[in-house]
């Protein structure tokens, strides 16, 4: 048996990567009543009466507003349900989704 025993001279670090965080973005149209696009935003994205106006009214003006940042299956998800809210209504009301830089 020898009396010294050699310890690992290498280190292994694991690297754990985050999910990436994807953008809900709404898109402004013509025709989606502004107080619809606000009940939708409520609704799908648990925002106050104040912060819903704001967002909708920054996409009304911009052309687009980042609704919320989530991974991408919530981010997907969630566009989804708040596009299909619009669509129940024959409304063209539109979020996207994208990837954060
Ligand atoms: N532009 C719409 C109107 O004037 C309101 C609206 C705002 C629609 C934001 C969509 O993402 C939107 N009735």
């Amino acid at each position: 048996m020898p009396d010294t025993v050699a310890k690992p001279k290498t280190r292994t670090k694991t690297k754990v990567e985050r999910p990436r965080l994807h953008k809900v973005i709404l898109v402004n149209d013509d025709y989606t009543p502004r107080e619809f696009v606000v009940t939708v935003l409520k609704g799908e994205f648990r925002m106050t009466d104040d912060q819903a106006y704001k967002v909708m009214l920054t996409a009304h003006q911009r052309g687009v507003c980042v609704v919320a940042v989530f991974t991408r299956d919530v981010a997907e998800t969630k566009a989804t349900r708040a596009t299909d809210a619009g669509r129940a209504k024959g409304y063209p009301l539109l979020f996207t989704t994208e990837p954060e830089e």
